[in-house]
């Protein structure tokens, strides 16, 4: 049985997605947790050595960090076919693009929103123009980001952009949006949102 820390509209929400995705038994462990505002404070019963969300805890194996959780789950959880397995070709571009949303996509976000310039050839990342560049021309071989397949990958890109369209933050894509209809409008999906805060 999985534990799902969570709390209440944040990158937590989208492992209740995945989670229904994948018919997977568990359970949500409301947590608090800092809030950028200033309230809010670490839960003790969180085991994110940061007390952020999410982390699960799978009979005692802890996982933490976005794409490790969803890598964990899908290779857990198989039935659903939500990630390639490791003899899969696939699974190349499923381990890159889940790597790639917490080491570039995300830091290319939060360097455009804090203004602050991508140092060329030291920073691991890339503005945020080039990095959805790729993930644009990614979507442009297949509606999802394994091409015809939907994956995990898709309920971390696809929750990210749909919290981003119509932001100054996003470069205004019809690929993009396109791309957040096919996965917002997933039954999943909705089954999160009404979770989300009444468990
Ligand atoms: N790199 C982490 C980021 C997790 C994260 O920052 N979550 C926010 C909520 S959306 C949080 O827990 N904030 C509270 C804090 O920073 O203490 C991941 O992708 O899982």
């Amino acid at each position: 049985m999985i534990t799902l820390f969570h709390h209440p509209k944040s990158r937590s929400t989208r492992f209740i997605f995945l989670l229904e995705e994948l018919e997977a038994p568990y359970r949500i462990q409301r947590v608090t947790m800092r809030r950028s505002d200033g309230t809010g404070a670490v839960d003790p019963a969180n085991p994110h050595p940061h007390g952020k969300v999410p982390a699960i805890a799978d009979d005692g194996v802890v996982v933490f960090e976005s794409p490790a959780i969803a890598l964990y789950l899908t290779d857990r959880f198989p039935k659903n076919g939500l990630g390639p397995l490791v003899d899969d070709p696939a699974r190349g571009a499923y381990l890159s693009w889940l790597s790639y949303y917490t080491g570039v996509l995300e830091p290319a976000f939060m360097s455009k929103f804090m203004n602050v310039e991508v140092p060329r050839g030291s920073a691991g990342w890339v503005p945020v123009e080039e990095s959805m560049a790729a993930v644009i021309a990614r979507l442009s071989a297949g509606p999802y980001m394994l091409g015809e397949r939907f994956s995990a990958a898709d309920v971390l890109y696809g929750t990210t952009f749909a919290m981003f369209l119509g932001s100054p933050l996003m470069p205004k894509s019809a690929a993009i949006e396109d791309y957040v209809q096919r996965i917002v409008t997933r039954p999943a999906c909705a089954r999160a949102q009404a979770l989300d805060a009444g468990d």
